[in-house]
């Protein structure tokens, strides 16, 4: 009898110790996923779309804290803590990765795709995929791009109609030596800030303007403390969702494809989404009380013209081989649409 106690004590001690382990086991990862918007925007959105996947997907082993509103630092700063292990996912915009990878810059050319279906055939093909695999080598993993949009520039001096009104306006630029020459060659004192210290850059006018898609002016409230908006379509700008390559190599195959497909759905979503947003956004600012012009045919001409000269800088900083293999891509889309 005591024996047979002894052996169910025991066998008890045995069954818990595995409980344990197994419990261990399926402790959830829990991956930090920070961002810049705040929360209700497509960034936040997207966001939040990606975590029910991912927790769908991985029965609730893997799951995603987004954290929205720069909490968890700028762009910048999320990119090093990704880079030395201390957060593990992030999305943010591709102009504030060029300090890390040069050829990110190519992304940030004035005027290089005419409409987002350029954009997603170039993100989304062999050039895109061999842009954020130079992140690899730096410690990032890119998982997929996402869409800032279309910039537009707002300030707070006067309605921009012509390229001489942009003279000593003090235009905050992401901190990227191309946007950095594009508003300098564009006769505007330009200034490079991290996006987290904006609003109140402009709210104290520490600066007078800034460049931005309609649906970040609309969800980061810009209209609240900038007057005057110019349809200026300058730049497409990307999002990349990355992983902390450390963080990465540590998980299973399964883990990587599930972050991977659940990455994918939210870009499809996120790009859907921005889209039918920056197509009612417009309107808003206006009722919102932002008073907007559209360049003249002439203006826009001379403002696209101006800032093809920093294409030179760019393409010497990315290198010929991938500035041609753009530029050939561009051609061959365009000429299979007609
Ligand atoms: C958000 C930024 C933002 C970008 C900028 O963190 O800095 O102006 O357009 O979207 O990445």
């Amino acid at each position: 009898m005591t024996r047979l106690k002894t052996l169910i004590a025991a066998l008890g001690v045995a069954f818990a110790a595995h409980g344990a382990a197994l419990a261990q086991d399926i402790k959830p990862r829990l991956i930090r996923f920070g961002y810049g918007l705040q929360e209700q925007s497509n960034q936040g959105r997207a966001v939040r779309l990606f975590a029910e996947e991912v927790e769908k997907a991985s029965g609730g082993k893997m799951k995603i804290r987004g954290i929205g509103a720069a909490a968890l630092g700028s762009d910048v700063q999320m990119q090093q803590a990704l880079i030395g292990g201390a957060q593990e996912m992030m999305v943010g915009s591709t102009a504030t990765l060029v300090g890390i990878t040069k050829e990110m810059a190519i992304w940030d050319t004035p005027f290089l795709v005419n409409n987002a279906k350029e954009a997603d055939a170039l993100l989304d093909g062999p050039i895109g995929e061999k842009v954020k695999a130079r992140l690899d080598e730096k410690g990032l993993v890119g998982l997929v791009y996402w869409e800032n949009g279309f910039r537009n520039l707002t300030n707070n001096k006067r309605a921009v109609a012509r390229l001489e009104d942009l003279d000593g306006i003090k235009l905050r630029v992401m901190q990227n030596n191309v946007f950095l020459e594009s508003f300098k060659t564009l006769g505007a004192n330009a200034v490079p800030m991290p996006f987290s210290e904006l609003f109140t850059a402009l709210e104290t006018k520490t600066v007078d303007g800034q460049e931005n898609p309609y649906n970040t002016i609309l969800s980061s409230k810009f209209y609240e403390v900038q007057k005057y908006l110019t349809v200026t379509n300058h730049v497409y700008s990307p999002w990349i969702v990355l992983v902390s390559k450390k963080y990465w190599d540590g998980l299973s195959a399964a883990e990587k494809k599930v972050l991977m497909d659940a990455a994918r759905k939210s870009r499809d979503f996120e790009r859907k989404d921005t889209r039918e947003e920056a197509a009612k956004a417009l309107a808003e600012l206006k009722a919102k009380g932002m008073q907007v012009n559209e360049l003249s045919p002439a203006e826009a001409a001379r403002m696209r013209d101006r800032l093809t000269r920093v294409n030179a800088g760019i393409a010497a900083n990315v290198g010929m081989d991938l500035w041609n293999e753009v530029q050939a891509e561009l051609t061959k889309l365009r000429a299979a649409k007609r």
